[in-house]
Formats: C-alpha cells, structure tokens, sequence
C-alpha cells in the first residue's frame, strides 16, 4: 500500500517545515516513495481514534502494510530499513549512522527545546532571566562539539544518512537555528541538506498544504 503520514492540516509554524513531519516527508522524499497525508486538527490529535495510532497524541505517524507508526526518528528509522539509501550496508557504519540519529533527538535536541520552552512558555517566569544564560551556554557547548566533528566533513558518517536527516531537522529549529551564524561549519552543513533535491522536494510539498489551509 501506498504509505499514510499523519500530518498538521494547518501547520502552526505556516510552511517553515518545522513540524516532525518534515523529517519523515524528507526520508520518504529521499528513497523516492510516494505517500498520501492524513491530515489533522490539533482536535483530531486528541481523539481515540489518533491516540490508536500515536499513544502521546501527536503528529507524525506513518501507516504501511499493517504496521502503524509513531515517533518521528522511528519512521525515519523504518524507511531507512525498508528503503535503500539512507543506512549504509556496512554494520559497523549503519550502527555509527544510526547512533547519530539517536545523538540529534536525545543529545542535541533537549538542549535546543529546553531554550525554546524557556523563550515561549516561561517567559514571565521570574526565574527565566537567570536560566537564559544557561540554557543557552549548554546549547553552545553541544553545537561547538558537533561543529567539531563536523568541521572536514559532508556529513555526520561517511555518505549522507538518515543521521543528516534527523540531526539537520533538529539544527534548523529557531533556537538553534537563530545561533548557526556563529557556527560557519553547521550553517554549511544545514545549507548543503537543503539544497538536496528531496529536501527542496518534501519542503515545498509541506509549503503547499500550509499555503493551501492558511490562505
Ligand atoms: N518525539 C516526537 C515529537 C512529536 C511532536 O512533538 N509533534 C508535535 C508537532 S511537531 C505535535 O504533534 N504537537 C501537538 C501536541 O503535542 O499536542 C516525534 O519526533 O515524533
């Protein structure tokens, strides 16, 4: 069967391809697989009926062949196993490729979210101002190490993987984003995934349906 994504009928972030979609979109976008959306309000996201498919309530998930997904590192992990492309076939570079996905959702991601949490939820927080400092020392020292690792190279391991597609949806999120300016290796390397036909290809189709329903 063709593939099911669940996505946001009208994105809140209005075509920037900031929601966890976009990851997924972009994978499927990459192996060349064609999918259809199942498209929902934040309403629909609370429903029963979606909490069958993703138990938090949330978007993305991904319909195939019986199997219901959820978790946006997990549909991209699926495609990759089921797709050719975005894992090499070497075990112990699919095991480092892998590991760098698992490093952009629980190394980097927190520290890029935490901030954001701080900036647009706690901003009236009398605590917030003092945090803002820390908060955001903590992501530098993450983005200094990945500049690092980075600096020589295209991409995280070898060939471009399923790794650059988690960690670069990650990077591209506003409080990290708004600090690549200061990190010339990162911004490269953001910039060079976008220039990829499948993430232009997935980004202008998720433009589209937010262009569509915000009018
Ligand atoms: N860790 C999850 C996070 C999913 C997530 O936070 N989805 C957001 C959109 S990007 C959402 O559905 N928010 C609505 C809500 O939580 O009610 C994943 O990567 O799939």
């Amino acid at each position: 069967m063709t593939p099911i994504v669940s996505v946001f009928a009208a994105s809140p972030d209005r075509g920037r391809g900031l929601a966890r979609d976009m990851a997924v979109r972009w994978a499927l976008a990459e192996v060349g697989q064609d999918h259809e959306l199942r498209l929902l309000s934040f309403a629909d996201l609370k429903t029963a009926e979606h909490k069958a498919r993703q138990p938090f309530g949330q978007i993305p998930t991904y319909e195939t062949d019986g199997l219901t997904l959820f978790e946006s590192g997990g549909i991209v992990l699926h495609i990759a196993e089921t797709h050719s492309g975005l894992l090499p076939t070497n075990p112990a570079v699919r095991a480092r490729s892998i590991a760098w996905m698992f490093a952009a959702v629980s190394t980097i991601e927190p520290v890029i979210v935490e901030r954001e949490v701080a900036v647009l939820l706690e901003a009236d927080k009398p605590w917030t101002h003092e945090r803002l400092p820390m908060l955001e020392a903590r992501l530098r020292q993450r983005l200094d190490d990945l500049a690092a690792w980075l600096s020589g190279r295209d991409w995280l391991e070898g060939d471009f993987s399923a790794g650059d597609i988690m960690m670069v949806c990650v990077l591209r999120r506003p409080a990290s984003a708004m600090l690549l300016s200061d990190y010339p290796v990162l911004a490269a390397y953001v910039a060079r995934s976008e220039a990829r036909p499948a993430f232009q290809t997935a980004f202008a189709d998720q433009k589209a349906r937010s262009d569509a329903a915000h009018g």
